[in-house]
């Protein structure tokens, strides 16, 4: 019989308040991994309501920061000893390659681990003392109930990414998963359940963005809402979030540019592209979906690109040999397809791929893809994807290239690849996006901040400015004891 996995709330498993299930697919084989329950508005509430008085009540946000990270590093520890399963069940459900999944589980552990540690060191009180008497005390403390929801693309390191800030600064939590990719986050909470943090501090909540995921943006109970996904979610999270001016984090969508110059080795710059482009099928916020390549090097990169790309190993993510799976759902894969029908109409040139991968019966594959004579003004220059079809666009001088890297309405992240250090780190300057990797690309750094500039987001995740996300400032100014002001006579 098939397990059918619950939400936790208030410290318990739950089946919730209706009877409604949901089949989980895994998009290698389209065949059903798992049933979960489904939430409704009263399953929300119910969570928000638990995350409010476990916050209320002052058991967490008062509990000394070092014993909060107690809690944390034992869930880490959990986790590592159990790597391997994560690893395997993420795969399952997510597609991806297994040696992605394992470096995902490795990054989620390091941001419970990092994050516990943070806190121990970074909330501390600052006083001033004035020559008015009085003394000013600088504290930090959590913001209060954060509502956290996440997409499908990195479902376990996304949990990691909002849960490990928000508890060590003292906050509770009502986290949503994706309905399309929930089984490690209910995994994870087996283990929170394990580690036995007070009841209501950490939630689990299923279900679908419009019936629970906007009762959590909309709620006057939730004083935060973080959200990861696509930016028309994100500007209706945040409109749904000002009825009671939520303190929001918004991580959103990408079309991020790779500049890449004449000075580099044709091997080195297509193998950075390939990578950019295609990790994780390019289901990734960050993933480097625009090459923008320096004019003398452009020929030789695009012949080379596309028979790379068509070199890649397409199969089942448990497969050791597999370097690219399956997208995560039909609906993404026809989203795909729709893209390559719009850039053709638009007179872009396909260079490679452009079809579902052949000798797949089932599963959601498809075929790395490019298109070269591309414009700015194309959709297909312009809106994210979110599959794995890469734009080719050449420039002749720097002047060009940051025009054209900055020509879109994200700001994300972007790539700068040149023998010539002064030359990159002068180009970087001059993009208009919050992560940029000179000589590299993709690697998150849990103590650096992620996060984008125009509408790839607002705020950072990760490092100290991803633990002050999640902080109040507090300002508390003291004198010894009441005496009168005397600004007013008294008559
Ligand atoms: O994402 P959504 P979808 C982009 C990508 C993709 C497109 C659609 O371009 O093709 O978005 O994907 C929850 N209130 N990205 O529809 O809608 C939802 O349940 C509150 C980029 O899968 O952004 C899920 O948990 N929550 C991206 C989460 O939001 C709502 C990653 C993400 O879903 C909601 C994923 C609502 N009204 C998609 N509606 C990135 N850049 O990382 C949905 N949700």
């Amino acid at each position: 019989m098939t397990v059918i996995h619950k939400m936790y709330i208030d410290g318990r498993w739950t089946n919730g308040a209706s009877t409604k299930i949901r089949s989980i697919l895994n998009p290698a084989t389209e065949e059903v991994m798992g049933m979960v329950g489904d939430g409704v508005i009263e399953d929300a509430e119910a969570a928000i309501k638990a995350a409010r008085r476990a916050f209320d009540s002052g058991e967490w946000p008062e509990t000394p920061v070092e014993k909060r990270r107690d809690y944390l590093r034992k869930l880490a520890d959990l986790l590592e000893a159990s790597a391997d399963e994560f690893a395997r069940l993420e795969t399952l459900n997510t597609g991806k390659p297994l040696r992605e999944s394992e470096l995902d589980v490795a990054d989620a552990v390091a941001a419970f681990r990092y994050f516990a540690d943070l806190a121990c060191k970074k909330i501390t009180v600052e006083t001033i003392s004035r020559e008015d008497g009085t003394t000013s005390v600088i504290t930090r403390e959590p913001v209060g109930v954060c509502a956290q929801i996440v997409p499908w693309n990195f479902p376990l390191l996304m949990a990691a990414w909002k849960l490990a800030p928000a508890l060590a600064a003292g906050n509770t939590c009502v986290f949503k998963p994706s309905e399309l990719t929930p089984l490690t986050a209910i995994k994870l909470f087996s283990l929170i359940d394990q580690v036995g943090f007070p009841p209501g501090v950490v939630n689990l909540l299923l279900g679908d963005g419009n019936h629970v995921g906007s009762v959590l943006a909309e709620s006057p109970l939730v004083d935060k809402i973080a959200f990861t996904g696509g930016t028309k979610t994100g500007r209706s999270v945040m409109r749904a979030a000002a009825g009671n001016m939520k303190n929001i984090s918004l991580e959103l969508g990408g079309k991020s540019p790779l500049v890449i110059f004449e000075d580099v080795d044709v091997e080195t710059a297509v193998d950075t592209a390939l990578y950019a482009m295609y990790f994780n099928q390019g289901q990734v916020c960050v993933a480097g979906s625009r090459a923008i390549v320096h004019a003398p090097l452009y020929d030789e990169f695009t012949r080379r690109f596309a028979e790379r790309a068509q070199q890649i190993t397409i199969g089942n993510g448990l497969v050791a040999e597999t370097e690219m799976g399956p997208l995560i759902s039909k609906q993404q894969l026809e989203r795909t397809e729709q893209y390559v029908a719009i850039g053709l109409k638009e007179g872009a040139r396909l260079l490679c791929g452009g079809k579902r991968a052949p000798g797949h019966e089932e599963g959601y594959y498809f075929l790395p893809t490019a298109f070269t004579d591309v414009t700015l003004d194309m959709r297909i220059a312009q809106e994210e994807i979110f599959g794995p079809i890469l734009v080719i666009q050449k420039f002749e001088d720097e002047a060009e290239a940051i025009r054209l890297a900055n020509g879109t309405a994200f700001g994300l992240a972007a790539g700068v690849l040149s023998e010539d250090r002064e030359r990159a780190e002068r180009v970087a300057r001059r993009l208009r996006a919050g992560m940029i990797w000179i000589n590299s690309y993709h690697t998150p750094y849990v103590d650096a901040p992620w996060g984008g500039y125009k509408q790839s987001g607002i705020g950072r995740e990760l490092g100290i400015h991803g633990l002050e996300a999640y902080l109040e400032i507090k300002h508390t100014n003291i004198k010894d004891k009441p005496e009168s002001i005397g600004w007013f006579a008294a008559r």
